[in-house]
């Protein structure tokens, strides 16, 4: 009896503790918060992945994978000039596919600023003859079309002197095996200072390459809480694989749609936060001149409803070229997807994940009392769901409107869907139903 009491006590104790530390993390201010609920209802972000590397073809770990030494990559960095880049046809482009948001590459690993900088010379502006800031004329274009943008920015550096200690990638570059961690990271909070202070006000920051230093002092508390101190409204949307930390807003997931990991390195354990998958369009993120395995229109559409079933967004990637203009092949898809979503964007944007988790047969979504029902892959004419929630008031087509007959029953619902016409990426039910039960 005295030891219940005492365990009893003990756990109250316990819970107590948990429940101060709970309190204790800064309160997210409401500028955030309504930034996240922007996220979810945003549904569809389009990632871009260029940089001196997209001159050679390869992707963007060639200067890793082909062991390139620093001053030879410094050189091909000198000869980058994208003459054809055009942010107001990247927009154009971005707005045909009916993306919400744009996340670009203001730097990736080989540690190249695609922005004007003060610290470091090695950046667009000052070390190439394009001299131009692609960031800036992308985000006027964007501000000017309403499309978010948010700059991704790799930790890991290839080319500083000062990462070091050096983790698992960068080894043959010929870097001195010395350096000073702590000003890297000085370094780092003083380029995200000038791409939150000189862009206007963007998206957020999608941060990559922390998994290549995981057990690191990144000072991250302290970078976080300058971004927010900068731009309350700005999101961290980190790619480091692990469950979210405090104070960040978005759990991505890398070529995984939420909680699955079949790319092999992403955790299955899902939190409260908004949730994306990012996707390649072919199978490499960085321009590759030989890769032309792309999926096709009904997969991308597929993975689209898959991730909004899933409750996420899906940030869907492509490489431009180096003379800055988009392959053909992607132009005609991202506007293939544009065009699909003039007519059942309805049951993707502003939705959350429905009543019933995705099957092998489709997804499901959701707003207010009305659920769409998403059929990816059924031959069949006739498909049974579990309860959705609530009683079918009225069934129909999305596109079209004809009624759709059902049968409501203790198990389920049964539709009687249209014969499926060929091609068609999706046949979209509409469930009026009257309310949660
Ligand atoms: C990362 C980047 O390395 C890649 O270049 C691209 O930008 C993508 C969106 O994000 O991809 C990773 C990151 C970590 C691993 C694999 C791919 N990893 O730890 O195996």
């Amino acid at each position: 009896m005295r030891l219940t009491q005492l365990t009893r006590a003990f756990a109250i104790v316990i819970c107590t503790i948990g429940v101060a530390r709970a309190q204790n993390a800064a309160p997210v201010p409401a500028e955030r918060l309504a930034a996240r609920e922007w996220f979810r209802d945003a549904k569809f972000g389009m990632f871009i992945h260029w940089g001196v590397y997209s001159q050679l073809g390869q992707g963007e770990w060639v200067m890793e994978n082909r062991g390139i030494p620093i001053d030879t990559y410094e050189w091909l960095a000198s000869a980058f000039n994208p003459i054809k880049f055009d942010a107001h046809a990247w927009v154009a482009t971005a707005r045909a596919a009916g993306v919400k948001y744009i996340t670009i590459t203001a730097r990736h690993h080989d540690g190249f600023s695609m922005f004007a900088t003060k610290v470091t010379r090695y950046n667009i502006v000052d070390w190439t003859p394009f001299a131009r800031d692609p960031m800036k004329e992308l985000a006027a274009e964007c501000r000017a079309n309403g499309i978010k943008l948010f700059f991704y920015y790799s930790q890991l550096d290839w080319h500083h002197p000062d990462y070091w200690p050096r983790g698992r990638t960068g080894h043959s570059t010929g870097r001195p095996e010395s350096g000073n961690w702590n000003r890297y990271l000085d370094f780092l909070d003083a380029q995200l200072t000038e791409l939150l202070t000189n862009y206007g006000p963007i998206g957020g920051i999608w941060f990559d390459g922390l998994w290549d230093k995981p057990d690191a002092d990144w000072r991250l508390a302290k970078t976080y809480a300058l971004i927010h101190r900068l731009q309350p409204a700005a999101l961290i949307v980190p790619n480091h694989h692990e469950a979210p930390k405090p104070d960040e807003d978005v759990q991505t997931f890398e070529q995984d749609l939420p909680g699955a990991n079949t790319a092999g390195f992403n955790t299955r354990e899902i939190g409260a936060l908004p949730l994306e998958t990012s996707l390649t369009m072919n199978q490499s993120w960085g321009f590759n001149i030989t890769d032309k395995k792309f999926k096709s229109v009904k997969e991308l559409i597929g993975y689209l409803v898959r991730a909004a079933g899933n409750d996420g967004n899906l940030l869907l990637n492509i490489g431009p070229r180096p003379d800055g203009t988009i392959q053909p092949e992607a132009v005609e898809r991202l506007h293939a997807i544009g065009d699909w979503l003039r007519t059942y964007g309805r049951s993707i944007y502003g939705t959350r994940g429905g009543p019933v988790s995705p099957r092998s047969w489709g997804a499901t979504t959701r707003r207010a009392d009305t659920v769409f029902v998403h059929v990816l892959d059924w031959p069949d004419r006739s498909l049974s769901l579990p309860p959705v929630g609530a009683h079918i008031v009225r069934a129909s087509m999305l596109s079209g409107g004809q009624a759709v007959s059902f049968v409501e029953s203790r198990d389920g619902v049964t539709l009687t869907l249209p014969p499926p016409t060929t091609g068609e990426p999706d046949r979209v039910i509409v469930l009026e139903t009257s309310g949660r039960s």
